[in-house]
Formats: C-alpha cells, sequence, structure tokens
C-alpha cells in the first residue's frame, strides 16, 4: 500500500471517531451523521435520510468485516485491513460517496457550491484549508462550483490504496505530521 494511502487511512479513522474513544463503534457513525445532516440545512428528507441510512451501512459492512475480535468496536488495526482488500468496501463507499455529493446538490443541478462543500466536509472535521484547496484541486467552475461526479469519484479514490498525488492527499495535508 502507498503510503499516501496510509496516511488518508489514518485521518478518516481519526476523524470517524467521532466520541474520540480510541476506537470506531456504532455512536460515532450516530454522531457524524447527525453532524452532517446538520450541516445541509437545504436538504431535502430524502437526502438526508440516504445519508444517515449510508452511515449506518458503512458501519455495519466495517462492523461484519473488520470487527475480528467482535468486541463491538474497531481498533486502528482492524481497521487498516480494509486497505488491503478495497473490493469488500467498493459498494459501501460507493453508496456514501453519492449521499455525500447529493447532500451537497439539494438544487440538484449536478454542481456543488463552495459554501455547501466546505460546510459538509467541515462537519465530518476536516481541515478548513485542506477543503479548500481539495476543492480547488476539482477545478470549479468560474461561478466556483464542482461537479457532483467529480466529488463522488474523489471519494472513491481517497479510499482506494493504490492510489497517490490525488485530489484527496490535500485533506491530510498538515494534519498527518
Ligand atoms: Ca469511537
Ligand atoms: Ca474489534
Amino acid at each position: 500500500m502507498r503510503t499516501e494511502a496510509t496516511n488518508r487511512v489514518k485521518l478518516v479513522f481519526n476523524l470517524l471517531d467521532a466520541n474520540g474513544n480510541g476506537v470506531l463503534d456504532s455512536d460515532d457513525f450516530d454522531l457524524m451523521a447527525s453532524r452532517v445532516i446538520e450541516a445541509a440545512p437545504h436538504s431535502d428528507k430524502a437526502a438526508k435520510d440516504a445519508m444517515v441510512a449510508a452511515f449506518r451501512r458503512y458501519w455495519t459492512t466495517l462492523s461484519d468485516e473488520l470487527d475480528v475480535d467482535h468486541d463491538g468496536r474497531i481498533s486502528f488495526e482492524e481497521y487498516t485491513a480494509c486497505v488491503l482488500s478495497p473490493e469488500r468496501f467498493d459498494a459501501t463507499v460507493s453508496d456514501f460517496a453519492e449521499s455525500l455529493a447529493a447532500l451537497g446538490d439539494p438544487d440538484g443541478d449536478g454542481l456543488i457550491e463552495r459554501p455547501a462543500f466546505v460546510a459538509l466536509m467541515r462537519a465530518i472535521g476536516f481541515e478548513r484549508a485542506n477543503v479548500d484547496t481539495l476543492f480547488d484541486a476539482f477545478e470549479p467552475t468560474e461561478d466556483d462550483r464542482v461537479k457532483v461526479t467529480t466529488w463522488v469519484v474523489g471519494i472513491k479514490d481517497y479510499y482506494s490504496p493504490e492510489k497517490s498525488g490525488i485530489p484527496g492527499d490535500h485533506l491530510v495535508g498538515n494534519t498527518a505530521a
């Protein structure tokens, strides 16, 4: 696995541990889902429900696939296995990526404005400066919007162990140090 992928995985693990107890557990995903929903006040109920469902599925998949000692929690060591067999998580990551991007596009025009993007990414816990750099790397239009599809691809790439030098690496930024 590439170093960049390891750093991306480490960052996501720390962010997903929303209650800060050092392991991933069911509670983290409820907390994260409510934070993200709150950051999308203009989205409709269907989009919010889809996001909540995607977070639930995310936890269920991680729990089924990675909780090898069956203690209901996923340690960082358990979590790192996800990058070794990413194909087991493809469908879950796709569902998550599409739900998140859809939440950022309440008017359904296929484009996401910077403030909506920043609000969602900050809710997940990424650093503001890194979020702006990522948005710029997605090559926004003149009126500062990026395509939903670009973001979806960006999220999937983020979880790909063989990828490096991708826009998502900007999220790691200084926080990896
Ligand atoms: Ca936790
Ligand atoms: Ca465990």
